[in-house]
């Protein structure tokens, strides 16, 4: 009897450590253990899509809103979007609007998309999010072989824009967070249940509206809606600017040949 009973506890401590090994989904965080997060009167987070897409631009507009409602319809979590049209912007910029653009302005040539992260140091607060698409890649919206999936790419960068990082482990590849994108493919449009539990786990459902360092008492903080800092607070831009670069997040080319 005895050692069947430590048998059986043998066995659920080695399930426990392999549970922490694999990670069902990983946040992003800041130098400080603050884990990057919207704040909840930023809600619904705007989002403006470029003049200038690698499809048409009506196709753009509309798959931009279906991969920003894989994650606004997750019913667990509570984050919302709303699309506030076109932009010109060139290049990622701490401007107070978060744009979906395109071009080279990537860290890589294997680098198929990538988010930068204006983010406050004090509390992990997400201010600006720019997403670039790499146009040195075809692009489709189809699923096309030989070309890269928008809606597939933009629902694993939107992932970071609300604070999610990526994963690259074996078991994560069926995953929208798997850090690996390859040409024609889709699996990323749709979420895993993994994905659902770490946006959950940002912005959980109740949560109350001044917590998750939003604030609610309108204490001059900076949001996405409101016009950039102007004098008196240039040392924040700095700021910001170097932790853009530490705060960026790549989709990476799947070079494994499958
Ligand atoms: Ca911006
Ligand atoms: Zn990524």
């Amino acid at each position: 009897m005895k050692s069947r009973f430590l048998w059986v506890s043998a066995m659920v401590v080695t399930l426990s450590l392999l549970a922490q090994v694999s990670h069902a989904y990983k946040l992003e965080y800041d130098g400080s253990g603050h884990n990057l997060h919207w704040g909840a009167r930023n809600f619904p987070v705007s989002y403006k899509v470029t003049s200038t897409p690698p499809v048409p631009l009506e196709a753009f507009r509309q798959i931009a809103a279906q991969s920003f409602g894989a994650w606004q319809e997750v019913t667990s979590a509570s984050i919302t979007f709303q699309s506030a049209g076109i932009t010109h912007v060139k290049e990622p910029a701490f401007d107070g609007e978060n744009s979906i653009i395109t071009g080279e302005k990537v860290s890589g040539a294997d680098v198929v998309g990538q988010s930068y992260i204006f983010y406050s140091t004090d509390d992990g607060r997400i201010l600006d999010v720019d997403i670039v698409l790499n146009t040195s890649y075809p692009w489709s919206t189809d699923g096309s072989p030989g070309k890269m999936d928008v809606q597939n790419a933009l629902t694993h960068e939107i992932g970071h824009l609300c604070g999610l990082d990526d994963l690259y482990g074996k078991e994560d590849s069926e995953k929208t967070m798997y850090g690996y994108i390859d040409f024609g493919e889709i699996k990323k449009r749709t979420l895993d249940p993994d994905d659902a539990a770490g946006l959950a786990a940002i912005y959980p459902v109740g949560l109350p509206e001044d917590s998750g360092g939003g604030g609610g008492g309108g204490c001059g903080t900076i949001s996405p809606t409101s016009s950039p800092p102007h004098s008196g607070s240039v040392n924040f831009l700095w700021i910001f600017i170097l932790m853009a670069i530490l705060g960026a997040r790549r989709l990476f080319l799947n070079t494994s040949g499958k």
